[in-house]
């Protein structure tokens, strides 16, 4: 029998190709020398940080699985993962800036829409020098956004839009605004429609007084009457199944993403309990301690294996929404089961910004809120398994 290492118990490392450990290395050398050193003022100041995107971009951490044609990689969805768990194991904001750019605006784009859309946006949007933002929670739509209430009414050139969407990561900064509304024209299904700051009656004001996620921006988006042209519709997907589809990247990814903040947790906190003393003797040599260290090396090992799983799954066109689901939800509970472990783990020094689990323990409340509630994965697994409708 060989050496268990303890970082790495389920030799995760070995399952990763050679490229893929390359680009997860260059994702991790970003993400600690550029936002590492600015994360815990741009926290406790609530900076907007739009410069980051060009940097992301250049890092090639934007649109990393778009083909190479359009400025991406022609990365695998496992290397997507790779990369949401570095930048994650900083902050889960940063993370949401590169994964609503990456699925939530770069995906539909390239898979919904026309080729003249795709020339225009994605090579902008691939090295950072376009912001994108992604709107389809509604003030009184969130878990179900079928219920929305904007609407595109047909007009002679194109559609008019009026609405407003909430809870919306980057738009108070973004260049492009991809958002989902119910359109007359279409029978009121939903369609998907490409914006652009500057437009007339669109605005996108900051909502303040975050308590989690503070690192990242979050704003409104406010339509009142924005027309457009038809050049604006993305053609090629209509109903609920348009949005979800970037969904189901964008929460594969934070089933990565969170386990890098849970890993950053757990390390923080390992080498917290070898440092202090109480007792005469290291918090680490105490059998709860190490109880919990062990909860959590367990889980974040396990969750790290099925992301893996569900990311070769998706390479090979074999995922299902539900696999997403599953480790979208686990991953966001267990890692915010560990980050309170951590914060409480380090006593006093826990509610301090400079020992930073704290952040991570808040920013989990968000990520275990959007992309589905930890509930509503819970109602999708408990359908796929029962055939029974729990929503209404
Ligand atoms: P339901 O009847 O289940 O489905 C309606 C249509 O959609 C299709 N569909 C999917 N297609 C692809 N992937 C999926 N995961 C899909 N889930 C459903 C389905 O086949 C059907 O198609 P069709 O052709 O038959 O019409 O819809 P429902 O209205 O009953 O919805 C149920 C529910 C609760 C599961 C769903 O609405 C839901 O997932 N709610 C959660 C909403 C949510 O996740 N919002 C996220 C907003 S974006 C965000 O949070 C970004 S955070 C920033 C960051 O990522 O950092
Ligand atoms: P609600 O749907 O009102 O849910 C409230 C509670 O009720 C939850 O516990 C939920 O699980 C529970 N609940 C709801 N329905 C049921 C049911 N049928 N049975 C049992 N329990 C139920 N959205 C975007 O479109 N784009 C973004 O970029 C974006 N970024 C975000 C950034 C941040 C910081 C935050 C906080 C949210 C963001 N969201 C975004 C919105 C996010 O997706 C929603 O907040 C989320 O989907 C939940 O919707 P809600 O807030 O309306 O809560």
């Amino acid at each position: 029998l060989s050496r268990f290492d303890w970082e790495d118990p389920l030799r995760l490392e070995g399952q990763l190709s050679e490229e893929e450990r390359m680009l997860r290395d260059a994702a991790r050398d970003f993400a600690q020398a550029e936002l590492q050193p600015r994360v815990t003022a741009a926290y406790r100041e609530e900076m907007a940080a739009p410069e980051l995107f060009p940097l992301m971009g250049a890092a090639g951490l934007l649109g990393a699985t778009l083909p190479e044609d359009y400025g991406g990689l022609g990365a695998s969805y496992v290397t997507y993962g790779l990369i949401a768990r570095e930048i994650e194991r900083v902050d889960s904001g940063y993370r949401s800036m590169m994964s609503v750019q990456s699925s939530l605006v770069i995906y539909p784009i390239y898979a919904y829409g026309s080729e003249a859309q795709r020339r225009k946006y994605l090579r902008g949007l691939c090295d950072g020098s376009l912001i994108g933002c992604f709107g389809l929670t509604e003030p009184d739509a969130g878990s179900d956004p079928g219920g929305m209430k904007t609407r595109a009414e047909k007009t002679e050139a194109g559609y008019r839009l009026t609405g407003s969407k909430m809870w919306i990561s980057n738009s108070p900064f973004a260049d492009v605004f991809v958002v989902w509304a119910k359109s007359e024209a279409h029978g009121g299904k939903i369609r998907g429609f490409v914006l652009e700051k500057g437009m007339a009656g669109l605005s996108a004001p900051k909502i303040g007084g975050k308590l989690s996620l503070r690192a990242s921006t979050t704003g409104e988006i406010v339509m009142d009457g924005v027309e457009v042209g038809e050049d604006a519709l993305l053609p090629n997907i209509e109903g609920l199944k348009g949005p979800f589809g970037c969904l189901n990247r964008a929460r594969y990814g934070i089933a990565w993403g969170v386990m890098g903040a849970a890993e950053e947790c757990w390390h923080r906190t390992r080498q917290y309990g070898l440092d202090r003393r109480q007792f005469g003797r290291p918090l680490a040599q105490t059998q709860l301690f190490q109880k919990k260290l062990a909860e959590m090396m367990t889980e974040i090992t396990l969750g790290l294996q099925a992301a893996l799983q569900v990311g070769r799954l998706m390479d090979g066109a074999q995922a299902a929404p539900e696999m997403i689901s599953l480790i979208k939800r686990n991953n966001c509970g267990k890692a915010l089961e560990i980050a309170r472990m951590a914060r409480d783990m380090h006593g006093g020094n826990g509610i301090s910004e400079e020992f930073q689990v704290m952040r991570h323990m808040v920013n989990l409340e968000t990520v275990n809120t959007y992309e589905g509630t930890h509930d509503v994965h819970t109602l999708i697994l408990g359908r796929a398994q029962t055939g029974l409708q729990a929503f209404f």
